[in-house]
């Protein structure tokens, strides 16, 4: 119980040098929203655009953070709903958990 509120606090101060969760949609960032390959399937997307230099990120409200870390979770979940923890370093947010959301 006293985990869980913990955790709800450093969600609401997302400002302060603490664990950061954003839950949204993990895609990369060469295509962002809109993903350019014909024929593929979004997870796909992501990870071809990945392999060739793109970073993983993730789009919560209409805004995308990179993500660093745990690299071969977030190829599995690409282009699915996530939801990531970690801590904030200048605009790339460190990964230390990810889940699929929903
Ligand atoms: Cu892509």
């Amino acid at each position: 119980m006293k985990k869980l509120m913990l955790a709800t606090l450093l969600f609401a101060s997302t400002a302060m040098f603490a664990a950061t969760t954003v839950t949204g949609v993990l895609t990369d960032s060469m295509c962002t929203r809109k993903h350019m390959m014909s024929g593929k399937t979004n997870a796909e997307c992501v990870r071809e655009c990945v392999k060739e230099g793109a970073k993983f990120v993730v789009l919560a409200n209409g805004k995308s953070v990179e993500l660093k870390g745990h690299e071969d979770k977030l190829n599995a979940l690409a282009g699915k709903t996530i939801k990531v923890t970690g801590e904030m370093k200048g605009a790339v947010l460190v990964v230390s958990s990810v889940e699929a959301a929903n």
